[in-house]
């Protein structure tokens, strides 16, 4: 009886543990080749199929992408070829931000936008852009009381001017500080996620090897279903080297085809609980909870009869 009893129990706590884990590996990933680079970057005819390049780039097959050197007045880009139509992705991407200099300046940036290689000002790219731009921002402009380098987002509307004056304040959505990121003793990386219509987040790589920082997290943000996605730098009577060493992007998806598309994504929103937005609605949810409030049930009583079996048998034997 107590062993059946001690059985059962220890099955009901497996099924839980794996049916916990299931949730939280719910998401999972395919490489897009399309939209990832990696040395040597280019082809035996010196093109690289899925990306362009422009401006003052230059490439070193065996080391990086330059988007600009250490001269003034420089701008440089990528691009992909193909639009980004995943509905959910995860771009992960190594670059390097450095220089001789104690000023420095302006910075580089990350796009996913309706346009693609166009330049203009902002940080080598045109304005009034429609989609994200993620500005690596190492030249203060006017942000008291603000340290640089700056990273922060913005989603244009194909309108709306970058605000260069004080250095995006204006339309920011979210951002971080991050100071070390630039001339840091190892490439540094960051991560950028979105899931359609419900969330971005971007962590960072800069104080140490394998520490992941979070640097945002966007709730309800939508950006355009055709998108292209790139990377530009630009120097100004100042200027630094804007490496990009290698670029990462996967698709995300749910095997379970739940209407979640992240668990992660939930678990932050009830983490930080965003005042005035509301979650996404997700129909599993409650009866979720309701399952694992009546498995974690059945687990108590479970343990709290059979103590009382082994009690009783115990004190029969003395
Ligand atoms: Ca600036």
């Amino acid at each position: 009886m107590l062993l059946s009893l001690q059985r059962g129990l220890s099955l009901l706590l497996a099924a839980w543990v794996s049916f916990a884990y299931a949730q939280e590996s719910d998401v999972k990933s395919i490489p897009l080749r399309t939209h990832s680079l990696a040395q040597p970057y280019l082809d035996s005819d010196l093109q690289s199929r899925w990306f362009d390049f422009g401006g003052s780039t230059v490439i070193r097959a065996d080391q990086y992408i330059r988007l600009t050197g250490s001269h003034p007045s420089e701008a440089g880009w990528l691009y992909s070829r193909v639009p980004l139509t995943a509905t959910n992705w995860e771009v992960e991407f190594e670059f390097k931000i450095h220089g001789s200099g104690t000023l420095f300046g302006d910075g580089m940036a990350m796009w996913v936008t309706k346009s693609r290689a166009e330049e203009g000002p902002v940080f080598g790219m045109r304005d009034e852009f429609e989609g994200l731009g993620i500005f690596f921002d190492t030249y203060k402009n006017n942000r008291p009381g603000v340290v640089f380098p700056y990273v922060m987002a913005m989603v244009g509307d194909g309108k709306t001017k970058y605000d260069q004056g004080n250095d995006g304040k204006a339309n920011e959505l979210a951002g971080c500080s991050a100071r070390g990121m630039r001339n840091a003793d190892f490439p540094t990386r960051a991560k950028v996620t979105y899931f359609q219509d419900k969330e971005l987040t971007m962590d960072l790589m800069y104080k140490n090897e394998d520490e992941w920082t979070r640097c945002f997290q966007i709730p309800d943000i939508k950006l355009p279903s055709v998108s292209y996605l790139g990377f530009s730098a630009e120097t100004g009577e100042l200027s630094d080297k804007h490496d990009i060493i290698s670029i990462d992007t996967k698709n995300l998806y749910s095997p379970s085809g739940q209407t979640s598309t992240g668990s992660a994504a939930k678990k932050d929103y009830n983490r930080n609980k965003y005042r005035g937005t509301t979650p996404p609605k997700e129909s599993g949810g409650w009866f979720w909870f309701f399952m694992k409030f009546i498995i974690f049930g059945l687990s108590v009583t479970g343990a709290y009869v059979g103590f009382t079996i082994y009690r009783s048998r115990r004190r029969d034997r003395f």
